[in-house]
């Protein structure tokens, strides 16, 4: 086994109340809300995977979707490596959202990130089809034409989650043994370091760890 450690920086983003805290919760501590509280600000949280035989850690920075903190979206992707653009498969205007939250990756982010287009919620619509307002077909299709990978899921159930963060993994180019990260003085950072580098780009009103 590989024994270096990949980590990928990656953001969610989308409209409030499509259940990104809960892919979150769900990915990280495999747990999950009914009433989850809004995130406020944005929330950091880490989760280590093994993929392929090499040990991924995601340094995730969880967005709030409330429209009063849109301004500060721009700092989180950023940097990121990798997004995953959260809609509500039961809300047809979260949808439209996340065709904005593509367009301003296309035009604003990293060029070579990778971007999961993610419908969520799919539980509720095991007893009621007639919820959905989002055909998967429709998901499919804008992933499709954007490039992006496409995955429905259920932070309820579990369905896809994990799923979603290891198609990822396996899209970003692993470090091997012999590479190292070094600061501007040729120092090697360790983890650690990284999760304080990101913590120290902390606005007022973010949590640091879990809001859970
Ligand atoms: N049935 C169902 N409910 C979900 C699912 N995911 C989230 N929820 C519920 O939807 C509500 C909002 O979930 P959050 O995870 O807080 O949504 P969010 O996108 O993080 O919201 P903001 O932080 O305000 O942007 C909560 O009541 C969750 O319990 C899901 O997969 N299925
Ligand atoms: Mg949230």
């Amino acid at each position: 086994m590989n024994s270096a450690v990949t980590s990928i920086k990656l953001v969610l983003l989308g409209e409030a109340a499509v259940g990104k805290s809960s892919i979150v919760l769900r990915f990280v501590s495999n747990d999950f809300s009914e009433n989850k509280e809004p995130t406020i600000g944005a929330a950091f949280l880490t989760q280590r995977v093994n993929i392929n035989d090499n040990t991924v850690k995601f340094e995730i920075w969880d967005t709030a979707g409330q429209e009063r903190f849109a301004s500060l979206a721009p700092m989180y992707y950023r940097n990121a490596q990798a997004a995953l653009i959260v809609y509500d498969v039961t809300k047809p205007q979260s949808f439209i959202k996340a065709r904005h939250w593509i367009k301003e990756l296309h035009e604003q982010a990293n060029k070579d990130m990778i971007i999961a287009l993610v419908g969520n919620k799919v539980d509720v619509l095991e007893n009621n089809e007639d919820e959905r307002k989002v055909a998967r077909e429709e998901g499919e299709k804008l992933a499709e034409e954007e490039g992006l990978l496409f995955f429905e899921t259920s932070a309820k159930t579990g369905l896809n989650v994990t799923e979603t963060f290891v198609a990822i993994g396996e899209k970003i180019p692993l470090k091997t043994a012999g590479d190292q990260e070094t600061d501007s003085n040729g120092v090697a950072i360790s983890d650690e370091q990284r999760i304080d580098l990101a913590n120290s780009g902390n606005a007022a009103g973010q949590t640091a760890g879990c809001s859970c």
